[in-house]
């Protein structure tokens, strides 16, 4: 019985990391006076590594021109990922961030139909309050009755904490619910929770396998709208994982 349907943010809810996350590092790079710029295929690369943070962190090991010391690489990357979450809050406000098609229909039909919702992300918890301030209003923590951070976990994705701290909270069991992701890390992640988990390709994990998705597709409205009943159904397993 599907009692829970856990969310990834990041691709999955909506296209953020081509919409909001690279282009407001690369203003956090301009606002500190940094030469440094990251392009789509860079930052294609750079997504392996989860945690804007982290990611940063990553990123200056390799360059020669960052600074020396640890502590102050670190200190860097506190101050960029600062300004980098303040100009992603910033696109969103302006509304150039939506949700991917069917988002908003599944979520509505869960809450109809009394399903829990729940998010399970390695993001930040302002950029999730940013984000679902915008697409479902400032009442929007009473949609998710769980919602997980990066701030929340010790280990971020492929580790599973996230999904199971979500699952804890919800006070459901792994085979009740049903989790959706856009990354093969994530994917891993939800798997090693014991979740079922369907995949809607992103804009940087397009071309990526998905071993052990329940289903790979464009979006949740494309070919035709990935219901509840199809999920539920999924989950009794009366349709065999593809
Ligand atoms: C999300 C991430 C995050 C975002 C940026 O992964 O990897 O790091 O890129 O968020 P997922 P922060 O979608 O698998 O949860 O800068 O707030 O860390
Ligand atoms: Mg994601």
């Amino acid at each position: 019985m599907l009692r829970a349907l856990i969310w990834d943010v990041d691709g999955t809810i909506a296209e953020t990391e081509r919409d909001g996350h690279l282009p407001a590092f690369n203003e956090a790079f301009a606002a500190l006076d940094l030469p440094w710029r990251w392009d789509e295929a860079a930052y294609a690369e750079l997504l392996h590594v989860a945690g804007g943070r982290e990611r940063l962190l990553h990123d200056m090991a390799q360059r020669k021109d960052a600074p020396a010391t640890a502590a102050a690489r670190d200190a860097l990357a506190r101050a960029l990922h600062r300004r980098k979450n303040i100009a992603y809050a910033q696109r969103v406000a302006q509304g150039r961030i939506a949700a991917r098609p069917g988002v908003m229909r599944l979520v509505a039909e869960c809450r109809a139909a009394g399903v829990a919702l729940a998010v399970a992300t390695t993001t930040s918890r302002g950029n999730v309050q940013a984000l679902f301030s915008s697409l479902w209003g400032p009442h929007w923590p009473a949609v998710f009755g769980a919602v997980v951070c990066g701030e929340d976990v010790a280990r971020k994705k492929p580790h599973p904490q996230a999904y199971t701290l979500a699952l804890q909270h919800l006070g459901v069991a792994a085979s009740e619910a049903f989790a959706l992701e856009d990354s093969p890390a994530g994917l891993q992640a939800a798997r090693a929770a014991g979740l079922a988990c369907g995949a809607t390709r992103s804009a940087f994990f397009a071309g990526q396998h998905f071993a052990g998705a329940a289903w790979l597709r464009d979006d949740l409205d494309t070919p035709a709208p990935m219901t509840l009943a199809q999920l539920q159904a999924q989950l009794d397993g009366s349709i065999a994982p593809s």
